[in-house]
């Protein structure tokens, strides 16, 4: 299998930790891709011209993380990304995560391309809202502390804020959340995340 990815994606790495955490490493070769400069490679491969894409090895082009997350596990053994007793808590935790990396991911590129006054556009504001009500959420309720497995919900909410703190530092202060902290501390030690550190 290819996997087309970055160093700085959010979405690839939430893809990237499914493979490790399947045990699959060894079947995915990794492929550096530069979306946003047209890569022909990854455009041959998917018409959204995004990372990641996961080509499987009947020649399957899969995008978008969570789909991939999905294959990765279907095709794989050991516990299950989204544990079958817990799949609703897991999935709807995972919701909150993947939201923290969309908002997170909307305000970094709108400041990209159209400078920090983006912030101040409907949509910059709407997304800011977004990202300050789910701090506040998982600073209330956050996920189960990273132990035996590393599950979907924790997989998305550790790739989550560390693309804030990566990216929005000032977002997300250690004063102002203490609990996000201390268990992004913890899941840091968690050997899928350390492999796929933002660069
Ligand atoms: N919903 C997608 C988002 C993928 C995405 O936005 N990827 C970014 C990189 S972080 C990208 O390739 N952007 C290029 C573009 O939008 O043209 C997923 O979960 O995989």
């Amino acid at each position: 299998m290819q996997l087309f990815l970055n160093t700085t994606s959010p979405f690839a790495r939430v893809a990237r930790i499914a493979a490790l955490e399947k045990g699959l490493a060894e079947r995915v070769q990794l492929v550096w891709s530069d979306p946003w400069n047209h890569d022909p490679a990854l455009l041959a491969v998917h018409p959204q011209l995004r990372i990641p894409v996961l080509v499987t090895d009947e020649g399957q082009a899969i995008a978008e993380s969570l789909l991939i997350a999905q294959y990765l596990d279907q095709i794989s053994t050991g516990p299950a990304l989204v544990p079958p007793t817990q799949c609703a808590a897991v999935l709807a935790q995972a919701s909150v995560g993947y939201g923290l990396m969309e908002a997170a991911f909307a305000v970094v590129i709108a400041r990209k391309y159209q400078g920090t006054e983006a912030d101040a556009s409907v949509l910059g504001q709407r997304r800011l809202a977004a990202l300050g009500r789910t701090l506040a959420q998982l600073e209330q309720t956050p996920p189960r502390p990273v132990g035996a497995d590393f599950s979907l919900d924790q997989i998305t909410v550790a790739v989550g804020l560390e693309y804030v703190r990566f990216r929005l530092p000032a977002l997300l202060p250690a004063d102002a959340y203490p609990r996000l902290h201390a268990w992004l501390e913890a899941a840091r030690q968690r050997p899928s995340l350390h492999a796929t550190r933002f660069e």
